[in-house]
């Protein structure tokens, strides 16, 4: 009989089969490079279908799932008002090519939410609105240089694939090959929470930076939060340097609040960049700012940019779908809540086990560092026992709970994440640490 301490042995010979022939067809045998779990020693299990906060593998194991598509499905897998939406908008066609009432509805409630958007393009995902919007900020102060931050992972594009999180770091390759020096050579890097370093980047570039490109809240390096005074301070440099700042709320935006991390801190960046839950789990990303600046992408002004499938149907179908369900609700409160109740379970559970942990939350995104200090910055973070976050995260997986396959990432906590299931990742927790122990 199953104990707490060593649950019924679990079968995954049909998910070893089936990656096994996914490796013969895609690198990796994986569309994503952190979902081929190479850094906790192991073959990824094969999902076979979702719903509510719980994911079944191909043989049949369930799972509690934190991973949550990396942040889109903040109302669970298949939530009713996502498929039913998506159910009539395929009846009708899955693209166009051409303009759709659509996206101005979904766009009325971007820009109704987000503080700092007054106009607002849609695009297929979070790499294309970065990069697109560093372009816009290139060309809309004639310069060149962007400042990110060490262990911020904007995407792939090839001016923001350096020292970034999530994947890039997981693999231990946070630079790519493949980009030329004279691409990076435009990214100054500086340490995330550290004002002092960002305002010596720009005393050593004066007037050549265009804009600080920064995720309010960091979830590529595992959650940490920024520190008082922080965004404020960015703001301030960029106003006085007459560079624009630049919200990568990918992750954020409508995860931490209905308006984002910007309306969370009360800081209005000139551009935000939006993805996961604006699309409701489909293809759709967005950015959006100050009208002056908008006016100038094509067609109405001179900075090109497009795509086939933005602005997709199906996936403002999704979007809006997910939007309504958050709008004017008592969502936050109850993430909130959970949220809370999760972190207090998983700081409790590691200090009976005497695992020196950091658990790290904003609202529904948490991580446990397995770091006795709290993180701030990448370094910070690239210091934690990741044998310790292994042995953890084998031992939830065994105990039926789906955590993120790095210690550089963020969990996610949704609305179908309900009391039993949050008491079930507590239990499990506990045995977890016990595993983490002997490693550390
Ligand atoms: P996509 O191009 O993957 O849609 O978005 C890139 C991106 C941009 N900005 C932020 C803040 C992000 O978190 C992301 C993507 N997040 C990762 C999760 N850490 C996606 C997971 C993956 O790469 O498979």
């Amino acid at each position: 009989m199953a104990t707490q301490e060593s649950p019924s042995p679990r079968s995954y010979a049909r998910s070893t089969e089936v990656f096994a022939r996914a490796r013969d067809l895609m690198p990796g045998g994986v569309n994503s490079p952190v979902r081929a779990y190479k850094a906790v020693g192991r073959d990824p299990v094969v999902v076979r279908q979702g719903k509510g906060c719980r994911v079944t593998d191909v043989d049949g194991n369930e799972y509690i799932d934190y991973v949550g598509s990396y942040g889109p499905l903040i109302l669970g897998h298949c939530p009713a008002q996502v498929t039913v939406a998506l159910s009539k908008a395929v009846a009708k066609g899955t693209s166009f090519g051409m303009p759709t009432e659509a996206e101005n509805a979904l766009a009325e409630m971007v820009i109704a939410a987000v503080p700092s958007i007054e106009l607002v393009r849609f695009v297929n995902s979070g790499t294309e609105a970065t990069m697109s919007a560093i372009r816009l900020a290139r060309a809309a102060t004639s310069r060149d240089l962007i400042i990110k931050c060490t262990g911020c992972y904007h995407g792939h594009s090839d001016s923001l694939l350096v020292q970034a999180g999530s994947g890039a770091t997981t693999l231990g390759t946070p630079s790519s090959p493949g980009i030329p020096p004279s691409v990076t050579s435009h990214t100054i890097l500086v340490p995330y929470n550290d004002l002092a370093a960002t305002a010596q980047a720009f005393g050593s570039f004066p007037g050549k930076i265009a804009a600080i490109l920064i995720e309010p809240i960091a979830g590529n390096m595992g959650c940490v939060p920024p520190q008082t005074g922080y965004l404020q301070g960015l703001r301030e440099l960029c106003d006085r340097h007459g560079a624009l700042l630049i919200f990568d709320e990918v992750m954020t935006g409508f995860r931490v609040a209905y308006g984002g991390a910007q309306q969370l801190y009360g800081i209005r960046p000139d551009l935000t960049c939006l993805g996961k839950i604006v699309g409701g789990g489909l293809p759709c990303a967005a950015y959006g700012g100050r009208q002056d600046l908008m006016r100038k992408m094509a067609p109405d002004g001179p900075v090109y940019q497009a795509g086939t499938l933005s602005g997709n149907p199906l996936a403002m179908a999704a979007g809006l779908a997910m939007l309504q369900s958050l709008k004017d609700s008592v969502a936050y409160q109850t993430l909130e809540q959970s949220s809370a109740l999760l972190a207090e379970g998983l700081t409790q559970a590691a200090a009976k086990a005497k695992v020196p942990v950091s658990c790290q939350r904003v609202g529904s995104m948490i991580c446990v560092f397995f770091s006795p200090k709290p993180i701030a910055n990448y370094e910070q973070a690239l210091s934690c026992d990741t044998k310790a976050f292994t042995a953890f995260f084998n031992t939830m997986l065994a105990h039926g709970v789906m955590l993120p396959p790095s210690q550089y990432e963020t969990w996610f906590v949704s609305l179908a994440h309900d009391a039993q299931a949050i008491a079930q990742t507590i239990a499990a927790a506990a045995a977890a640490f016990q595993a983490a122990a002997k490693k550390h």
